[in-house]
């Protein structure tokens, strides 16, 4: 079954030689130049305390504001080298946002700037309602619809606070770190021969500060440190890097003094809550470090960098809610520190590249999510059948594997809409082309599976074997479009899976079509193109970071050359995005015309939101990585890419039946639920467990199905308003500062689902927070708990089979409860409204659908409904309506598309939706029986059952009253009300 070449061999032995994180295999802060260097400045500013002041001001004479007042520009200038140029520039949005850029001027060389190119949907707006006025000691703007926002810039030293109602929310070079190293040439001195900084004149600006900063005997020494250090050239273990364009490191502070929490800049293998790495927690003492990797085995509490990286942080209080966006796709060092309780000190030092950073003013979370998809653009909608369940495993060694494996959840009346392959499906790893022995018959083993609406996801690394066989190599080759090695000359060749490899450079615009068209599943005269695929096969782009076997770091060699002339080095972050982005538009346009792709990645940078879902890598199959799965599920969504998962089972190891079964409880409640395993685990498919397990993840799998609604209506917000499909508490409950810590419980939409996996051993108990005075159901029993104003923990009973799950009072619920092998089959199921009423009697919810597969969503073919309970003004009992959103508000439908042309009668709702009803309505915490329920208009008594329990109001809590309401007749695409009396 496995034909890898000798190399292949190796390398997975050398990648499996051991079972623990290899430690040295990555830099920690201290082996790496730039970051000694920044962390050395951070140390003697902290030494020289209020004596240190920053070197760099602005030059009063250049402030510039443009014609429309929204742009500020000016000279910078730093003390200690007055020869050299920066050019600073604020821009403020139309939406508030402040975008804060400084480059070197004239340099020697050109910084990279092409970041924020690859991360922005489009040049943001600037706003045409700022005025900047220009004083002796600074130039501000004040603006926002109460006039309440105010940027300062501070001539000298540079300072850039934001400040909401007179408060400092963010501040750029509050302590002085802020330091761009210029270009220069290698001969250059280490004491420099430049003219000595000259001492400002006695009473100017800022002198009194700057004066301790220049009398010191060598203030260059002072600031800088008195020892080059790694300017020219680096090594880490055994590996060279050249450094041809020396150093050109960006150091900046930036500061939120008054806010205590920060959440964010994933990937991390952290709490939720950043934890500071400059206190005493032995696993905290280097900085976050964002630099995409292939980390094996990686810890599940630490800072060290992992797969993906968004420099998005978010600062929180009780007060408000505010981010910043630092947009470099350079290796990036992030310390965290509080100096007190109330607010949060943070040092970035990047490799290279531009200052390009946006300071976020919220004031809520919503608003934040709001101005960072302003920028980054909304997650996509994605296929309806990709939020059911995928299997997976490295590997189902032959078509016929998938086929039994296929039968034997049918047998077992188990959902699942997925079925993948792992590398092994391929001819010595050369991608697209299938290992004939065992995959003789592709197109028809995708046929089989697809009969019940099911899909395939294959594997489509970014290494290309380097084999004149491989015609993507060698079209690749012949274009010229593969990564250079530091000569500048030839194609760089690496080793990964195949042996030999090349990387194609994405960066490269003539990779586009050429890319595009390897997806093709038709033959396309001149090309070569994946004939043997269907368009029921989408993919999976693991290994983009990249990974490379034999390279520093399990990757690229940073003075690799891209398109453009860029380093490697530069553009680092970045790259697994671009793959993932073309082979997103490759899927999409195999059809004419496009249908929605799922592409899976494991490299994500801001902005990958937009091209599908991600995964949390090559996690262990212990509790631990259980736990932190979720909190990286977690912050991902604060990252705007709330499409994640992380493999179910755990990649490594043999979970017992126990760990998978709650590791399936954690997946059904992740957007991307898939389980995987490495390929020298045992089988582990739910249908090979022995009972109860294999009972009780039947019903998870089928739990999943049922709120698919849930989720895709869920989905559909998220692509409007960018909030995290995942919600923890701090951005449900924002002013509840106990809340602010938990992230091992959260939210889902904005459907009132309240969720707490278990993901440790031998419990059979939860405690769950509530943090309103307010009532919550169990999902399963119906049973109220009533939480505090105050914040309450309940402890609620989850033995194996029973999850933690509950229900907001004030929600409507839309569900699907038929069980169905896959989800294309439910598509004309008729649905089940669980109405959880809240301490006032009243309550609401949503329900989005459209085809799930097209694009026709965007051209108005969808259902979008509100159901609305409430007790009229002056009436008694309750009445459930059902109000049509897409006319309400097609504005905000999907996808951020303003819908002029939304029809109530549009194609799918007239189809598919045509005869599609409400079969049951369960109304949970009726305060008496009704006397009647009837459709309004109708004097019709409908069929009804009533169980007496605890009121919506009621303070005791315990088993609520349900009324099931049986085949009320009414179509989910038409308004109706149902009034119970
Ligand atoms: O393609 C093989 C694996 C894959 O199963 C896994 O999900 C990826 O994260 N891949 C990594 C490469 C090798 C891992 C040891």
């Amino acid at each position: 079954m496995r034909s890898w070449s000798f190399l292949g061999v190796l390398a997975l032995l050398l990648v499996n030689e051991s079972s623990a994180f290899k430690a040295h295999d990555f830099k920690t802060c201290s082996q790496s130049g730039f970051c000694r260097r920044g962390r050395a400045l951070s140390a003697r500013a902290k030494e020289a305390k209020s004596s240190w002041v920053s070197p760099y001001s602005v030059d009063p004479s250049s402030v510039h504001i443009s014609p429309n007042q929204a742009v500020f520009t000016a000279a910078v200038q730093s003390s200690l080298y007055p020869d050299i140029k920066f050019g600073l520039e604020v821009r403020i949005q139309d939406d508030g946002v402040a975008r804060v850029r400084m480059d070197e001027v004239g340099g020697l060389r050109k910084r990279y700037d092409e970041a924020a190119a690859w991360a922005l949907i489009s040049e943001p707006v600037v706003s045409k309602d700022i005025k900047w006025t220009t004083g002796k000691k600074d130039t501000r703007a004040v603006y926002g619809d109460k006039k309440d926002i105010e940027v300062v810039v501070a001539h000298q030293p540079l300072r850039i606070p934001l400040l909401r109602n007179g408060k400092e929310q963010v501040v750029i070079n509050g302590q002085g770190l802020l330091h761009m190293e210029h270009f220069r040439n290698k001969i250059e001195p280490a004491t420099s021969t430049e003219e000595p900084a000259p001492e400002p004149e006695e009473g100017a600006e800022g002198s009194g500060e700057s004066q301790t900063v220049l009398k010191v005997e060598n203030p260059r020494a002072w600031f800088e440190g008195d020892t080059e250090d790694a300017l020219f050239e680096e090594t880490f273990s055994s590996w060279t890097d050249s450094k041809p364009k020396g150093p050109e490191s960006l150091s900046l502070d930036i500061n939120f003094p008054n806010h205590g929490t920060v959440y964010g800049i994933p990937q991390h293998a952290t709490r939720l809550a950043l934890p500071t790495t400059t206190g005493s927690d032995p696993a905290f003492t280097d900085p976050y470090r964002l630099y995409n990797s292939d980390v094996f085995e990686y810890l599940a509490s630490s800072p060290v960098s992992l797969y993906g990286s968004i420099p998005l942080m978010h600062a929180h209080s009780t007060e408000s809610t505010v981010a910043v966006f630092h947009v470099v796709a350079s290796e990036t060092w992030i310390d965290v520190s509080h100096s007190s309780e109330k607010s949060t000190e943070t040092h970035w030092v990047s490799e290279s590249g531009i200052l390009d950073t946006f300071l976020l003013p919220g004031p809520t979370a919503e608003d934040v999510f709001k101005q960072y998809t302003r920028l980054t653009g909304t997650p996509v909608l994605p296929a309806h059948w990709s939020l059911g369940y995928h299997q997976c495993r490295w590997n189902y060694v032959s078509s016929d594997d998938v086929r039994t494996v296929q039968r034997r959840f049918d047998e077992d009346d188990m959902p699942v809409d997925v079925f993948w392959l792992d590398i092994e499906y391929s001819e010595d790893h050369k991608y697209f082309m299938w290992k004939d022995k065992t995959f003789p018959d592709p197109v028809e083993m995708t046929n089989d599976v697809a009969v019940n609406g099911r899909k395939m996801v294959v594997i489509v690394d970014p290494h290309l074997k380097r084999a004149q066989d491989y015609p993507a190599f060698k079209q690749a080759s012949e274009l010229g479009i593969l990564v250079k090695p530091n000569s500048g000359q030839g194609e760089y060749e690496g080793w990964c899976w195949p042996g030999s490899s090349s990387w194609t450079d994405f960066f490269n615009p003539a990779a586009w079509d050429w890319w595009k068209s390897l997806f093709k599943t038709e033959e396309t005269p001149g090309k070569w193109s994946w004939t043997k695929s269907t368009t029921d096969i989408h993919i999976w782009n693991d290994m983009n970071e990249p990974s490379v076997f034999n390279g520093p770091e399990i990757t690229m060699p940073k003075d690799n050359i891209h398109y453009g002339g860029w380093e490697h080095r530069d553009i680092h972050n970045i790259n697994g995005m671009l793959f993932s982005n073309l082979t997103y538009q490759a899927v999409a346009e195999r059809t004419d015309p496009p249908t929605r792709p799922f592409v899976l990645t494991r490299a994500f940078y801001a902005g990958s939101q937009r091209f599908g879902a991600m995964w949390t890598g090559d996690n262990l199959g212990t509790w631990e990585h259980m736990a932190v799965g979720v909190k990286m599920v977690l912050a991902n969504g604060l990252g705007g890419l709330s499409f994640a998962g992380s493999d179910v089972g755990g990649f490594f190891g043999n979970p017992e039946p126990e760990m998978l079964v709650r590791w399936y409880q954690v997946g059904a409640f992740a957007p991307f639920f898939r389980a995987h395993a490495h390929i020298d685990t045992k089988r582990r498919e739910p249908f090979l467990l022995d009972e109860p397990y294999k009972g009780i993840v039947k019903d998870i799998l089928r739990l999943r199905y049922t709120l698919l609604p849930v989720w895709y209506t869920a989905f559909r917000e998220t692509t409007t308003t960018g909030m995290p499909i995942l919600r923890p508490q701090f951005i449900m409950f924002p002013k509840d500062k106990a809340g602010f810590e938990i992230d091992d419980q959260y939210y889902i939409g904005s459907s009132g689902l309240l969720v707490k996996p278990v993901t440790e051993k031998d419990v059979r108990e939860a405690k769950v927070y509530l943090a309103e005075d307010q009532v919550y159901y169990d999902y399963f029993t119906n049973v109220a708990h009533r939480g505090s104003a105050k914040g309450k923990e309940i402890t609620v009973p989850a033995a194996l089979d029973q999850l933690p799950l509950f229900i907001r009072g004030g929600s409507i619920l839309a569900t699907r409860e038929r069980p169905r092998r896959a989800s294309s089959l439910m598509k004309r199921d008729p649905f089940t409204l669980r109405v959880a009423l809240d301490k006032s009697g009243s309550a609401r919810g949503e329900l989005y659908l459209d085809d799930g597969v097209s694009y026709d969503h965007i051209k108005g073919d969808f259902v979008w409904r509100e159901f609305v309970a409430e007790t009229k003004k002056g009436k008694k009992g309750l009445r459930l309506s059902s109000v049509d959103l897409g006319k309400a508000k097609p504005q905000e439908a999907v996808d951020g598309v303003a819908l002029a042309t939304y029809n109530p009668q549009n194609s799918f709702a007239e189809s598919v939706l045509k005869d599609v009803r409400v079969e049951k309505v369960v109304v949970v915490g009726l305060s008496a029986k009704p006397a009647s329920v009837k459709v309004e208009g109708s004097s019709e008594e409908l069929v009804w059952e009533y169980t007496s329990g605890v009121a919506s109001n009621e303070k005791k809590g315990g088993k609520a009253s349900v009324l099931v309401i049986k085949d009320p007749k009414v179509l989910v695409r038409k308004d109706w009300a149902i009034v119970i009396q």
